[in-house]
């Protein structure tokens, strides 16, 4: 791991001295802590964004550095720093909501694209199954899942995807936040500091808008949201303002991209369905703090098991706690690689999520997939379906996985589990 780390923050190094002393295309060229060559190479201007952060954008270059007080954004200043739930109803400030440049469209009514990383796990899976559940089995394998980018050599991965799907969306899911999960120990880790992951964000974002007819889904860092509302361990507390920094971050360089559409992952109804004020609250904070982004939505129930119509529910109830604080129009994406079989009902408390027993694959990943429930662009496989959850054994351990709820014999979280592919496979509704 750490030669791995010291391998990307090495290639970093690379990008950004080979291009001389001013920074190249989308290159960081000025924020806090930034101490690097505040201009940009011929042909890019230095564009202020946020506190943190100038990049170079294509137009006439210029000599100056940005004021960290450009104009256009100092009306942010008294909504950044006060939490007292004021109300901004009558708000009429376009900085102030979601008003970046980037895509709105949703990028599931086209074709989307099935992640040959699982097609693998499934044909590994293959030759240990009856010949009944291979005939599934072989079906599965047709069904897009989304494709993770959760480790210090994936953004150097984006770019076999991009190839590979052409004109068909791909649906990526950042999950690198640093001090990633911070409040429970199955999926701890990402980027080794705020500075890193925006090196992580700067490199994809490079990296898609060298493939200017892809359509991307990228969907923002599951549970940290969760964890910025309902997240009381000190873990969790110590690194609220970092955890909001990235967001907004990401939600700025991704949200300003016209050929990414950025859901903001919202954990699930079980989890946030009582404060939805709370979650509005926080996104417009993440929001401000990223003037040139906009998002289409937000993504729920990734990795979980509620059913669509709970999940339906909180969708609505959060759309109108955003619509309240300034923030209309969202619209949600579901997991439903895991909720075939509604296990609700046998959950004994809502902290339950760890590779649960008698669950099944759910309906098909589609655009639009239901006029009744019109918030909703699609069904998404996002959480990869059957990889663990998190182990009951060995350095990662957490105690959730080793419930009676469970099943036994999970690997590390991430790798891929057999058995659970099995569970899935036999359940899923509508079957294969
Ligand atoms: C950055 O992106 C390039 C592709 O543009 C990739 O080859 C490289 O590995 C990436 N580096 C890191 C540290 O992610
Ligand atoms: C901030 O803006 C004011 C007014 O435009 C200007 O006088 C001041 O120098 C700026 N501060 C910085 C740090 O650029
Ligand atoms: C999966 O297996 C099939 C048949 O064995 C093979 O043709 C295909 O290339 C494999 N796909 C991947 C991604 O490994
Ligand atoms: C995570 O691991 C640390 C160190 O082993 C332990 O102290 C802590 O209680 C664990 N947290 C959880 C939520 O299991
Ligand atoms: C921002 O929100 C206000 C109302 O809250 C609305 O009038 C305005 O059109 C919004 N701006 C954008 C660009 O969506
Ligand atoms: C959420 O996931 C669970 C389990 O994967 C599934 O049963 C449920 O239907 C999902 N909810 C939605 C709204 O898809
Ligand atoms: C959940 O609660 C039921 C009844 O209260 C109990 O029978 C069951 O063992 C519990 N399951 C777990 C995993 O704790
Ligand atoms: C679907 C879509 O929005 N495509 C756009 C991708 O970006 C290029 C250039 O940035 C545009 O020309 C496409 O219209």
């Amino acid at each position: 791991m750490k030669i791995l780390l010291f391998a990307s923050i090495l290639s970093f190094g690379l990008v950004n001295f080979a291009n001389a002393a001013c920074g190249g295309a989308y290159a960081q060229c000025g924020g806090e802590n930034f101490y690097g060559e505040k201009c940009c190479v011929s042909g890019y201007k230095c564009v202020y964004m946020n506190q943190w952060y100038s990049q170079c954008q294509p137009g006439a270059s210029s000599s100056n550095p940005p004021s960290n007080n450009a104009s256009n954004n100092n009306n942010n200043d008294n909504n950044n720093n006060n939490n007292n739930n004021n109300n901004n109803n009558n708000n009429n400030n376009n900085n102030n909501n979601n008003s970046g440049s980037g895509s709105t469209q949703n990028f599931f009514t086209n074709q989307i694209y099935a992640n040959p990383k699982f097609i693998e796990e499934v044909n590994s899976s293959i030759p240990k199954l009856s010949w009944d559940l291979q005939q599934k089995a072989q079906k599965v394998k047709d069904v897009p899942t989304a494709v993770w980018l959760a480790w210090e050599g994936a953004p150097g991965e984006v770019e076999q995807h991009l190839k590979a799907a052409g004109s068909k969306t791909v649906v990526f899911i950042l999950y690198m936040i640093p001090t990633r999960d911070c409040n429970s120990n199955a999926s701890a880790g990402g980027a080794g500091s705020l500075n890193t992951y925006k090196g992580y964000v700067d490199n994809i974002s490079r990296t898609i808008r060298s493939y200017p007819n892809s359509k991307v889904v990228m969907v923002l860092e599951p549970d940290t949201l969760g964890n910025l509302v309902t997240g009381n361990s000190a873990n969790c507390q110590n690194v609220r303002q970092l955890h909001k920094n990235a967001l907004s971050y990401a939600v700025n360089v991704y949200g300003a991209m016209n050929n990414v559409s950025v859901y903001l992952d919202a954990a699930h109804g079980k989890w946030l369905g009582g404060v939805t004020d709370k979650v509005a609250a926080v996104v417009k904070e993440i929001l401000n703090n990223a003037p040139n982004g906009k998002i289409r939505g937000l993504s729920t129930n990734v990795s979980n098991y509620q059913p669509i119509a709970s999940e339906y529910s909180y969708h609505q109830k959060l759309a109108s706690s955003l619509s309240a604080v300034g923030i209309p129009n969202m619209h949600f994406i579901v997991d439903t690689g895991r909720n075939g079989v509604d296990v609700s009902a046998a959950f004994n408390t809502s902290e339950t999520w760890c590779n649960f027993v008698g669950t099944g694959f759910g309906e098909r990943p589609r655009g639009n997939p239901n006029s009744g429930m019109p918030l909703l662009d699609a069904y998404m496989w996002l959480k990869t379906p059957r990889e663990s959850d998190g182990s009951s054994s060995g350095s990662r351990a957490d105690p959730v996985c080793s419930r009676s709820d469970s099943l036994r014999g999970a690997p590390d979280a991430g790798q891929w589990f057999h058995d659970y592919f099995v569970q899935l496979l036999r359940n899923a509704r509508p079957g294969f």
